[in-house]
């Protein structure tokens, strides 16, 4: 029995609920019981490594390299990346990829390489095998940024799946990133992460991994080059990061490494070599594009479990609107739903939600329903009915439904792996929709089943269908909620097909981005908790996941009125904008803390409402290139070393530079700007980077620094387009994108270029090459001391 998993479960729930704690224990024991039965033994194993190059076989793209014990297929897409998969491993089936394995490029051809190696040289990357089976990926140019030594397998004798091992180096000074939503990042330390969806029960701080959404996606930045790499392997496994050290002038580099980890499932990998912008915009032509969120999405949001009916949500909507704080969504946790099950209503509290919704709507706000994946397992319950029926449950190596235990009590659990239970599930939200919900929140789906003792998930020998392949829960358990984000993002296209869905997900997997997005989870109140939600939202963008925020103020507990105002104004440049909390916690409105945090939220919600069409614009463009809205400080300048190591900042598409304040008590602070001139938005100072500065970071405001030269798409007085331009230092050019807001069905937007410049001492704004007279939108140029006079830049320090 594992103490931690039963703290956490009693953390979980309330285990006043003596009922419940009974359930759990039963649970428990049933998971036992079915594993025991479902799941053979490891037993012997045999330990296999490639051995030597026997020949090879040309291909498309690339070909397969025959070893003695072995075989490995490189393949170089036309898209730029890179596939390589060992014992026949191909690039599909797989859960992550969109519209299946993208073309190979028929320029890239197998070679013959020193000492009885080979190689495959392609436009943007080369891949050098060696004759023991040693895999190189290089830049065009040749610099080395990873190398693969031969893998190595344990198969069970008796035959079943092997586990394996993938040890890797990369350059001393390569940085890690990614492998899903980690609270201790964004650059992820020495240490082993494990790759398993999570909920870590309770609250979790920067301490707690894994968490709900675990990928075995790398970006490994270093001076050499940046790279992404993909592990397409669902399986339960562990990637162990270890940074190199320089030696000082010694010239002894120790290099970084890399050791991938799998209880099972094929060893193939992809992997992307350029420019940040370039690896991810090709990570999301392969994985798919981000899911671009309606537009009242990209404002607030206000949640809290625990709302418990409808005069209580009415009194908290009249209290953003007596007090003129916008407002744009408000979420409804489970509390709203009928002895906390799925699909329902408890209507003496909520008698007339589709009454409420349409009020609301009225005032240009929202619904968002939660939905957990389990159904109480009780006849009678329509949702439990139809999916008996429809044979939509999870079921045992024996064939009997799985049993587990979540709020409802005892619960089943839809198989999302398969295409007719994910096509039953869509049906579901059509009662949704019915009572006035928008969007939609999903929850629990790692997927939790609360137990006693043992881990709060399904039975690992749970049967799914893997889309037909058929398999165990050892291999489903980390795209259960990709196929549930799926499931509900397929259902809303049917049923409302004019609109774009609204879907959030606590859980998910690489790929999940064409659903929607995801949130922090149930961050602790405190300090490490705030930094803790930056980590995770800029950690989810580089695996291609661009929106996400936290719950603002943190999940449980109350934070100081401090803590909850520099959460706010954090939230506020995040694309996810929600305050939310737990059944416990104390308050989270704006005006529960006080006249002066109420003037500052005021203040950051304003601006964020101000900020709407650049949001709007870096959504769409997201969806085009896989850009993040978020993004570490280092993307436009991953060989600047101290920028790769700065971790309290951010960018926000191209034109700003948010850096929050993530300590108490701190009122100035240094930011570390990336190179060219920055402009403090709220004094107008001028910086020039690359370098460090100090700033004033008043309780009224977090800094934020916006690039000379950029255009920053705003909402007017008058509620219409407008620019703000931010002039370039003397002799410099500038320019931007902007997308203005087409709506929130499917209509294509216009991407309209602007660019900037000085002519004859002054400031020129022109749209695509065409003269100042077609930009049709008010102009703002800032940054200047009088017109035409540029602002002196101070100059940061190294
Ligand atoms: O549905 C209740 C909560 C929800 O408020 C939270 O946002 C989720 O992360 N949910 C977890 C289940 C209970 C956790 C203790």
């Amino acid at each position: 029995m594992n103490g931690r998993d039963l703290v956490r479960s009693v953390k979980a729930v309330n285990l006043s609920d003596a009922a419940l704690r009974v359930r759990m224990v039963r649970s428990a024991w049933r998971r036992r019981r079915v594993d025991a039965v479902g799941l053979a033994p490891r037993g012997a194993e045999r330990a296999r490594t490639p051995g030597p190059v026997t020949m090879v076989e040309p291909g498309p793209g690339g070909g397969v390299v025959r070893f003695a014990r072995s075989e490995l297929r490189v393949r170089v897409t036309s898209g730029g990346a890179v596939f390589w998969g060992w014992d026949g491993a191909e690039p599909g089936p797989s859960s992550a990829l969109v519209g299946g394995s993208p073309e190979a490029d028929p320029r890239a051809v197998l070679e013959p390489d020193k000492e009885g190696g080979w190689r495959v040289v392609a436009e943007r990357a080369t891949v050098v095998v060696s004759r023991l089976g040693a895999v190189e990926l290089r830049t065009p140019g040749g610099v080395m940024l990873r190398r693969d030594l031969p893998p190595r397998w344990w198969e069970p004798v008796g035959g079943g799946t092997a586990r394996w091992v993938q040890r890797s180096h990369v350059a001393a000074d390569a940085r890690f990133f990614g492998l899903g939503g980690r609270a201790a990042g964004p650059r992820l330390r020495n240490g082993t992460y494990v790759l398993w969806n999570t909920d870590p029960g309770g609250s979790f701080g920067p301490g707690d991994d894994p968490l709900y959404i675990t990928m075995p996606v790398q970006l490994v930045v270093a001076d050499g080059g940046t790279h992404l790499v993909f592990h397409d392997n669902t399986w339960d496994g562990t990637v162990t990061l270890r940074e190199g050290e320089e030696g000082a002038g010694s010239g002894h580099d120790r290099m970084g490494s890399c050791e991938v980890r799998m209880e099972g499932g094929p060893l193939r990998c992809w992997a992307m070599v350029g420019a940040p912008a370039r690896v991810l915009h090709s990570w999301a032509s392969l994985t798919g594009a981000p899911a671009v969120p309606p537009t009242w999405a990209l404002g607030h949001h206000h949640a809290r479990w625990g709302f418990g009916s409808e005069r209580e949500v009415r009194r908290i909507v009249a209290g953003y609107q007596e007090r003129g704080l916008p407002l744009d969504a408000v979420h409804l946790d489970i509390d709203h739903f009928d002895a906390h099950q799925v699909f329902t209503v408890d209507r003496e509290r909520f008698p007339s939600l589709p009454k409420l919704a349409a009020d609301l709507r009225g005032d240009g706000i929202r619904l968002v329903s939660i939905v957990d994946p389990a159904v109480k397992a009780e006849p009678g319950n329509a949702v439990y009915d139809s999916g008996t029926a429809a044979d939509a449950f999870v079921r045992d190596a024996a064939g009997r439904v799985v049993r587990g235990v979540v709020w409802p009590g005892d619960a089943v659990f839809p198989d999302f792996t398969a295409g007719r239970v994910r096509k039953w599930w869509s049906g579901q939200y059509d009662e949704r929709l019915a009572q006035g919900f928008a969007g939609f929140w999903h929850d629990m789906n790692e997927p939790v089943s609360f137990a006693a003792f043992g881990e709060t998930t399904l039975p690992l020998s749970a049967r799914h269908a893997l889309d037909g392949r058929g398999g165990d829960h050892r291999e489903a358990h980390n795209v259960y909620a990709l196929g549930m984000a799926r499931a509900g993002y397929e259902g809303m296209r049917e049923l409302r097909p004019g609109e774009r869905p609204f879907l959030f997900s606590r859980s998910g997997w690489a790929g999940m981005q064409r659903y929607g997005g995801t949130w922090s989870g149930d961050v602790a109140t405190g300090w490490p908790g705030l930094r803790a939600s930056l980590s995770l939202v800029l950690g989810l963008g580089l695996c291609g996941v661009p929106y996400s925020g936290p719950d603002v103020g943190g999940f449980d507990g109350s934070p100081s009125p401090e803590l909850y105002l520099r959460w706010f104004q954090l939230g506020a440049y995040l694309p996810l904008f929600r305050t939310h909390a737990a059944l416990r916690a104390g308050r989270r409105e704006p005006w529960e803390f006080g006249p002066e945090v109420l003037e500052h939220a005021r203040a950051a919600l304003v601006e964020r409402r101000r900020l709407l069409p650049y949001f709007v614009t870096l959504a769409h463009l997201a969806r085009r290139s896989g850009a993040p809205y978020v993004r570490p400080l280092w993307w436009g300048s991953p060989e600047d070393r101290a920028l790769r190591d700065c971790e309290d900042a951010f960018l926000l598409g191209d034109c700003l530079l948010v850096a929050p304040v993530l300590s108490q008590g701190v009122t100035r602070r240094e930011v570390r700007l990336p190179p060219g001139r920055w402009y403090d938005t709220v004094t107008g100072r001028a910086y020039e980077g690359p370098g460090q500065v100090s700033v004033d970071a008043p309780l009224s405001r977090i800094p934020v620094l916006a690039r000379a030269g950029s255009v920053l798409p705003v909402r007017g007085a008058d509620g219409r387009l407008a620019l703000d331009v931010w002039a370039p230092g003397p002799g410099r050019a500038g320019g931007g994108l902007v997308i203005p807001d087409p709506g929130d069905g499917w209509d294509e937007p216009e991407l309209q270029r602007f660019a900037v410049r000085w002519s004859d001492g002054r400031v020129l704004v022109e749209r695509d090459g065409e003269d100042e007279a077609a930009v049709e939108y008010p102009v703002r140029v800032l940054g200047l001391d009088a017109p035409g006079a540029p602002r002196a830049p101070e100059q940061a320090s190294p």
